[in-house]
């Protein structure tokens, strides 16, 4: 449907932002915390600057909260470093860890600001992965439970709405760009173990929280792409919802309905994989009933049939910023990717759709009737300090725009939508590339070649949220 007036976000909407431990933190051997894995592939991938410092959130963290206030924000989403609350196998708690997490959140609290937290966002301990397995032995299970339920404990009494592991569904399907694939021998059949085990974590999580945090809320967060067939023609449709299944769907469904699909037991039975699901485990996971949707979106897909015959074609995503880089993947018997020649891409050739988001949001309120939040939403880009002392991101501001209105638009159709928390608040280190990528609305004074003052910079994106934060979405 089209809409003539302007679309009207809910007075108890929630506006702000969203970051990452390992991404802003910096400080990462400071106070007890012990290294996480991507801590060392993060030096790896120089001459990106490494975590150890990147936006030095950890020293700033309260020059960035009033920077939060003065925007106007009512809601900051962030994840709490697992190394740096338990460093150590044996199990015992950081009380500095606990201490800095504190000050955080009572410094949104002070500001009126809602803290909404992640508790596992890419940065698995090195003692988790060295002494126990990580991912790939079921020991994880109650290190990773031990460690909620001191969150838990620790921050419950503030902190109400809490999310689980960040995009499950791409640890998955990316686990080789991200180094989940460490210690396996054979990925394909393996990250559906890996997966089990990260389901059963999931499930850790949803009932602590609902057992120790009065009032919790607890949900997943999926990282949403979706997906457009290339024609009409009917077999690129199946190929659309095979690309969904294998990538998003597999996994709503998985956390909604607590059992799995019969599309992904088929796969399983197709492919020879042995997920290595134990007496119990299903029980655990019937358990764990969300609250809601936490949902990364930040582009769309398009897929194409890609009949048995054809050769398998490994995607290779784009690192240097310059677009046309993107290998789209073939996966034969199921889809191939394609470029959508209706959108145009971001410098790292991601699509940039608005209409996805409005995609996104009816597809998952039509499947499955839980209310949503958006936790990440951005745009990555080649940002640039003006002689001026300013960063002109009209691009962004565009960007962000055109996204705003399809949740708005969205909400209008009927969609439970409670808040928007793009990526990110200030610069921070990329997933793959480093501090070149930029997606604050708060330019942070540093290079990939080079530390610099730290100094935040507002930018243009900045003070035109404030003002659509302010009209609650009206002034667009
Ligand atoms: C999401 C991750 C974030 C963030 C974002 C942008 O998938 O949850 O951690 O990094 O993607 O990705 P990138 O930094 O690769 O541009």
């Amino acid at each position: 449907m089209y809409y003539k007036e302007k679309p009207k976000f809910p007075d108890t909407f929630l506006w702000g932002a969203s970051s990452a431990a390992w991404q802003v933190e910096g400080g990462v051997a400071e106070d007890g915390r012990t290294p996480a894995i991507i801590d060392l592939n993060s030096k790896k991938k120089k001459p990106y600057t490494d975590n150890s410092i990147t936006a030095d959130h950890y020293h700033h963290y309260k020059e960035d909260v009033a920077l939060m206030a003065e925007c106007g924000f009512s809601s900051y989403r962030f994840s709490i470093s697992w190394s740096r609350i338990i460093p150590a196998s044996d199990g015992v708690v950081n009380e500095k860890g606990i201490q800095f997490y504190n000050d955080l959140i009572n410094e949104l609290i002070r500001h009126h600001i809602t803290p909404i937290i992640t508790l596992y966002h890419y940065d698995m301990p090195v003692w988790v992965d060295e002494e126990l397995g990580g991912w790939r032995d079921r020991r994880i299970i109650d290190a990773f439970d031990h460690y909620v339920r001191v969150c838990f404990e620790a921050f419950g009494d503030r902190v109400k709405y809490w999310l689980s592991i960040n995009e499950q569904n791409m640890q998955i399907v990316y686990g080789k760009w991200l180094g989940i694939d460490k210690g396996c021998t054979d990925w394909e059949k393996e990250k559906w173990q890996i997966n089990h085990i990260m389901n059963l974590c999931h499930a850790k999580a949803v009932i602590a929280c609902h057992e120790m945090v009065a009032d919790g809320k607890i949900g997943p967060v999926p990282g949403y792409v979706p997906i457009y067939p290339k024609s009409c023609k009917p077999a690129d449709q199946i190929a659309a919802m095979n690309a969904e299944e294998l990538t998003e769907k597999i996994w709503n469904d998985l956390y909604v309905h607590r059992e799995y699909s019969n599309f992904v037991k088929k796969y399983w039975q197709l492919h020879d994989v042995d997920p290595d699901i134990r007496p119990g485990d299903m029980e655990l996971i019937q358990q764990a009933k969300i609250d809601f949707f936490a949902l990364n979106c930040y582009r769309s897909n398009t897929a194409m049939d890609c009949p048995p015959d054809e050769s398998y074609l490994e995607l290779q995503l784009n690192k240097e910023g310059i677009k046309g880089q993107f290998v789209y993947p073939k996966f034969p018997g199921e889809y191939q990717l394609c470029a959508n020649p209706y959108v145009e891409v971001t410098d790292w050739d991601w699509e940039i759709d608005p209409i996805a988001m409005r995609y996104m949001l009816r597809y998952m309120w039509d499947h499955y009737r839980l209310p949503m939040m958006i936790t990440e939403n951005g745009i990555g880009a080649h940002d640039v300090l003006s002689e001026d002392g300013h960063v002109h991101d009209e691009y962004r501001i565009n960007f962000l725009r055109d996204q705003i209105e399809q949740i708005g638009m969205a909400i209008e159709d009927g969609c439970e939508v409670w808040g928007y928390n793009p990526w990110s608040f200030t610069d921070l280190l990329s997933t793959g590339n480093g501090m070149a990528k930029r997606y604050g609305l708060v330019y942070v004074n540093t290079t990939d070649q080079e530390v610099l003052d730290l100094r935040r910079i507002k930018k243009d994106s900045f003070y035109w949220y404030s003002k659509l934060i302010k009209s609650n979405g009206q002034d667009l």
